[in-house]
């Protein structure tokens, strides 16, 4: 008895004992947020997909099968900078002010990795960055310039011998460079007595899609589904129809598909962004070049018409792709295998997600922007031994304007009121009902005129419905049924039977808009000219 009761007094006076931040720090887990670039549901093998299955991603599987895995996880702009800004905030684009990749990101604004350092957490950011400016908030970080580099990348740091900021080219493949960086994070402060925030942010899979050297070939042999939208003809959409992002129409050649100009020559087919290649060393180049050419050869040699070759570029742009993430899943490997080597399974709450997701294919597309489920789902999977049970699984509606809260809250540092999210920690723990989380997110994409071309919209997604409204050089408004259609091909605003339907998303997403106070200004028309200007580029 007494035994016991020593034994729980000196526990308790343990976790009471505040550290030199006047915190409970022991407690406090340390957080890994594992971010990469326009990756998509399908290509995590742990959502089921064919597509995943065929390229298995075993390391962040792992993750969910010892955590937990959203299913109904969005973002609120589909697009990187803005979405990336929405995270650091916990606030929709038009309060924080970043709305399309080009913005400003106003640094000194309140974010979360500032409230953990003041909270006594040590904090690093490490890879994409993508905000402009330099990073706030972090006692380490070290960013690749603007969208990065695959190949002996640029990264932004401060020099340790000047303190001054300095930009420096450090050979090797971006993802193996960003892991790498992370676990010399982690030795550091691993015996350290405060608790940390490591932000991992990889440039894959983001385009132009060029896997790693040793993984040149991993998937030639194998021949990926492709989705019966592919050749669709974007029957009820406008946008659809106006974009500039098919696969087969608006991929460059060389840059992005990895065509030679005719057989027997390494030269690349159109490729207006030569720094990609043009910055690999000969070796690397070398190396390349001899896992292309007969591939590329092959391609010539088959002659193929017009169907064939969109067909094939659908495979080579899959085979790519899937070959970039193969490098983020051993990365992520690595350090789950780190974590148990030193202990810090059980206290480190470990996230894999992406700032917003991508099409394979369906409708023919590549890239994000539009409001249908491939661009604006984000996978996210998150394990904490101390408090999630394996095999969770979250289906409430959730966004990435939920991750700040929920850190802070995991942190036990205070979630300021004029955060819009809400924390996610009662969903992976169970304290909350899936269906009564939220009934509705809102959604906000306003990065047009420019690249591909996707007009501006705004909408509100349930469980079941979408409706969004596509505006500026077109004012159309689109509903889908998500369950009897969950492809979004059959846009049912012209049917009478969906009026009801139709009033009540009307209404949920002005009471949306009126939550999260959206005014009159967030609904701006571009000028005809430069919209103008623009398609010419395209056409
Ligand atoms: C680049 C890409 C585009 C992509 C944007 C935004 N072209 O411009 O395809 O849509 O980034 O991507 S590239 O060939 O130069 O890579 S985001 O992830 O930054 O939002
Ligand atoms: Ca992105």
């Amino acid at each position: 008895g007494w035994y016991i009761l020593i034994v729980v007094a000196i526990q308790s006076c343990k976790t009471k004992s505040k550290n030199e931040f006047g915190t409970l720090s022991e407690k406090r887990p340390n957080i890994i947020y594992i971010m990469a670039d326009d990756h998509a549901t399908k290509a995590i093998s742990a959502y089921g997909h064919p597509i995943g299955k065929l390229a298995p991603t075993p390391n962040i599987d792992r993750i969910a099968e010892e955590g937990a895995i959203f299913m109904n996880n969005f973002c609120t702009n589909s697009i990187c900078g803005p979405s990336r800004a929405v995270i650091l905030t916990g606030k929709h684009s038009h309060i924080n002010g970043f709305r399309m990749n080009g913005n400003r990101f106003d640094g000194d604004q309140p974010t979360f990795p500032k409230m953990l350092q003041k909270a006594g957490y040590n904090t690093a950011l490490i890879g994409k960055w993508h905000l402009h400016g330099n990073p706030q908030g972090f006692d380490h970080w070290n960013i690749l310039t603007d969208q990065g580099n695959y190949y002996n990348p640029d990264f932004i740091a401060i020099n340790e011998t000047t303190q001054k900021v300095d930009t420096t080219r450090i050979e090797g493949y971006a993802t193996d460079i960003i892991t790498e960086d992370a676990l010399k994070y982690l030795d550091k402060v691993k015996d350290g007595k405060q608790p940390f925030l490591l932000m991992v942010q990889h440039k894959a899979p983001h385009r132009n899609w060029m896997p790693a050297l040793r993984h040149l070939n991993k998937y030639d042999e194998v021949k990926f589904p492709l989705p019966d939208t592919y050749f669709t003809d974007h029957e009820g959409s406008i946008a659809s129809k106006e974009q500039y992002q098919t696969i087969y129409r608006d991929m460059y050649e060389g840059h992005d598909l990895k065509m030679t100009l005719a057989k027997g020559t390494n030269e690349l087919a159109h490729n207006p962004w030569t720094t990609d290649f043009d910055r690999m060393t000969t070796a690397q180049r070398d190396v390349w070049d001899k896992a292309y050419g007969p591939k590329n050869d092959a391609m010539h040699d088959a002659n193929y018409n017009d169907e064939e070759l969109a067909l094939w570029k659908a495979q080579r742009y899959l085979q790519d792709y899937l070959a970039t993430i193969a490098s983020v899943d051993e990365g992520v490997g690595k350090i789950l295998e780190y974590l148990k080597a030193n202990g810090l399974e059980k206290n480190t709450i470990i996230i894999y997600t992406t700032d917003q997701g991508f099409y394979l294919g369906e409708k023919g597309w590549f890239d994000k922007r539009f409001m249908y489920e491939e661009s604006l789902a984000m996978p996210m999977v998150m394990r904490y031994p101390a408090v999630i049970k394996p095999g969770t699984k979250v289906t409430a509606l959730t966004q990435n304007l939920d991750f700040a809260e929920t850190f802070l809250d995991f942190a036990e540092a205070e979630i300021p009121s004029d955060m819009q999210g809400k924390s996610l920690r009662p969903l992976v723990t169970k304290q909350t009902n899936d269906d009564v989380f939220r009934d509705a997110i809102y959604y906000h994409y306003y990065d047009f005129p420019a690249f591909h071309m996707v007009k501006k919209m705004y909408g509100v997604r349930t469980k079941r419905y979408k409706l969004i409204h596509v505006y500026d050089d077109i004012d159309q408004w689109e509903l889908y049924d998500l369950k009897t259609d969950p492809k979004e091909i059959n846009n049912l605003i012209d049917d009478d039977s969906y009026d009801d339907i139709e009033r009540e998303l009307r209404l949920k997403l002005g009471a949306l808009q009126e939550k999260y106070l959206v005014t009159d200004k967030e609904f701006e028309k571009a000028s005809p000219e430069a919209i103008q200007r623009n398609y010419k580029n395209f056409e």
